[in-house]
């Protein structure tokens, strides 16, 4: 069975002003498709095509193509989600109290979150990932995700994730990763994040 391209869960325009129209529609038309689209060729021609894309990532790194078209498809599919434009404001719940005791304060998880997001050379994404009963901050190069063997802690569970590819902002904000990065926070899905605690 081959992976679809998953529809958003709102509107091209929905996310204005924080992340333009335009980013999104060839973010997800054309970058997340061609993930796809490579991902499913790769597991044509692997024999490979009944495994989960969580298996993919976990599993298959080993294979260049897998690991960068694999983790495109999942990092993506992830970012779409807990995405919101009724997103942003406190986190609540599960996650506000792991944040709180895992970092202290809200506050001061933004602090560490923008600057795994900062410090990330090149493209790549910044993560909050659960490890059990505690959550922890990374941040990966490329389509690499805290899934991957030897990346982030082999035990995480990716809760929330920014692409901090310049694909995913320059439009709007160039050079300017900051302003793009500050603006995510006004788009948390809060509630996504709370699902994906296990
Ligand atoms: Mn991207």
């Amino acid at each position: 069975m081959a992976f679809s391209l998953p529809k958003l869960p709102y509107s091209y325009d929905a996310l204005e002003p924080f992340i333009d129209t335009t980013t999104m529609e060839i973010h997800h038309k054309r970058h997340h498709n061609l993930y796809l689209t490579n991902l499913n060729n790769t597991l044509e021609n692997t024999n490979t095509s009944n495994l989960s894309i969580e298996d993919i990532c976990r599993n298959h790194s080993e294979n260049i193509a897998l690991r960068n078209n694999g983790g495109g498809h999942y990092n993506h599919s992830l970012f779409w989600n807990i995405l919101s434009p009724n997103g942003g404001g406190n986190p609540n719940g599960k996650v506000k109290e792991l944040i709180d005791s895992s970092f202290g304060s809200y506050d001061n998880f933004k602090e560490k979150f923008k600057n795994a997001a900062m410090t990330r050379f090149g493209s790549g994404w910044a993560w909050l990932c659960q490890i059990h009963d505690h959550l922890e901050i990374c941040s990966t190069a490329n389509q690499d995700n805290p899934l991957m063997p030897g990346i982030c802690n082999n035990e995480s569970n990716p809760l929330l994730g920014i692409d901090v590819w310049e694909h995913a902002y320059y439009l709007n904000y160039q050079n300017k990763r900051v302003e793009y990065i500050d603006a995510f926070y006004n788009l948390i899905n809060w509630e996504t994040v709370n699902k994906r605690i296990k």
